[in-house]
């Protein structure tokens, strides 16, 4: 395991841990938060969820899941220190290339090295598409806490991290997980949120979450949620930007895969909203924008510039 371990860390990954596949032991919070409605239009939450509840469904024979963690912050928790204005704002997780492609190949390379220290083992990797319960492995594997925010929070790093997983059939010892609550009597998250989504600890109402709206929603926005959107463009970091985690250990990153692009971290918002679909996908192919698309940026930066 020491192996895989050094192999992830000279691949740049921030922190990495094993955990043992089994069923999840959050499964009924998964179904309660789905009958509650809290994933709005993400069908493919309801498609998935009974392997997010069991993993070792995702694939034959998976026993254990190498999880690791990729430091994306760039600096200031400060929200007002952030680019503002009539450029909008920019989650900063999205300030770079996609980090699908990323992480893809990094993770690609760490599962050949778990193939080459279990001879005839098989692996899958997996990074935000594809119905892995991250957070949930990722406390499993010792890497973290889940917080009130619902983000995976490790406690020298923070929270402004990828979770990005290797499933494989290989039976590799686990780490511990994680079983702190260093959240305490702490709320912040809870109170900073400018739209209230959350119902309570843990518990994110989707619809009303900005990065939800901005990202996930498809078609126009009513003119409730254009004000909820407020001038975030794509994203949102306010409850991880209150963190006393991340404004306490978060450190920016120096990893030349996630350099900030100006054109994608402060885009010019009036320049979005009347540019063509092909001079769009020329800019912004292989960036994060491509998941609203041409139609889902041009609404959102039509409603930072309207507000
Ligand atoms: C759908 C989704 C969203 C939705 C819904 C968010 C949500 N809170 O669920 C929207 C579009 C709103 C969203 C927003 C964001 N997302 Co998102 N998202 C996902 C996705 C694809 C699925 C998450 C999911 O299944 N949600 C349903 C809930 C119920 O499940 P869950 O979050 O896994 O929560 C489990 C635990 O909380 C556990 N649980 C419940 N109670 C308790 C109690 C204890 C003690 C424990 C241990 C566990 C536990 O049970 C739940 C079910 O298993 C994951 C990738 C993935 N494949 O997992 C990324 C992911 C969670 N997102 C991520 C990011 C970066 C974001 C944003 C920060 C982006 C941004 N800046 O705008 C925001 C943060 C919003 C927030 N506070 O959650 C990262 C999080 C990394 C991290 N360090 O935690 C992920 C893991 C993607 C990745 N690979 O890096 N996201
Ligand atoms: S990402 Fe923004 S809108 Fe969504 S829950 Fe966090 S603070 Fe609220
Ligand atoms: S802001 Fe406070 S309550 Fe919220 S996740 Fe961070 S420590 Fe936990």
């Amino acid at each position: 395991m020491i192996e895989i371990k050094r192999r992830a860390t000279e691949l740049g990954f921030a922190a990495t841990g094993i955990a043992r596949l089994d069923r999840n032991p959050h499964a009924a919070e998964l179904d309660r938060w789905l009958a509650d409605g809290h994933a709005g239009t993400m069908a493919y939450l309801q498609r998935q969820a009974e392997k997010r509840k069991d993993p070792r469904l995702i694939m034959p024979g998976a026993r254990s899941a190498v999880v690791t963690l990729t430091n994306y912050f760039h600096g200031s928790t400060d929200p007002g220190a952030m680019p503002r204005g009539p450029r909008g704002r920019v989650a900063q997780y999205a300030w770079s290339s996609d980090y699908h492609d990323v992480l893809g190949e990094r993770l690609e390379q760490l599962a050949t090295a778990i193939r080459q220290v279990v001879s005839g083992s098989t692996t899958r990797c997996y990074v935000d598409a594809g119905p892995v319960p991250e957070r949930e492995l990722a406390q499993l594997a010792g890497l973290g806490w889940i917080g009130k925010n619902m983000m995976l929070i490790h406690p020298e790093i923070g929270s402004f991290t990828f979770i990005g997983v290797v499933l494989t059939d290989a039976d590799l010892e686990p780490d511990l997980p994680f079983e702190a609550d260093r959240c305490g009597t702490c709320r912040r998250c809870l109170d900073a949120c400018p739209t209230q989504a959350f119902v309570g600890p843990r518990d994110l109402d989707a619809r009303a979450c900005i990065s939800y709206l901005t990202i996930e929603h498809r078609g126009e926005f009513t003119d409730t949620q254009a004000a909820q959107v407020g001038d975030w463009l794509f994203g949102c970091d306010v409850c991880q930007d209150v963190c006393p985690w991340n404004v306490s250990f978060a450190r920016e990153t120096l990893d030349p895969g996630f350099a900030p692009r100006a054109d994608v971290a402060r885009p010019d918002v009036r320049e979005l909203t009347t540019m063509e679909e092909n001079a769009f996908q020329r800019r912004y192919d292989g960036t994060p924008f491509t998941r609203p698309g041409h139609r889902g940026m041009r609404r959102n930066a039509a409603a930072v510039r309207d507000r």
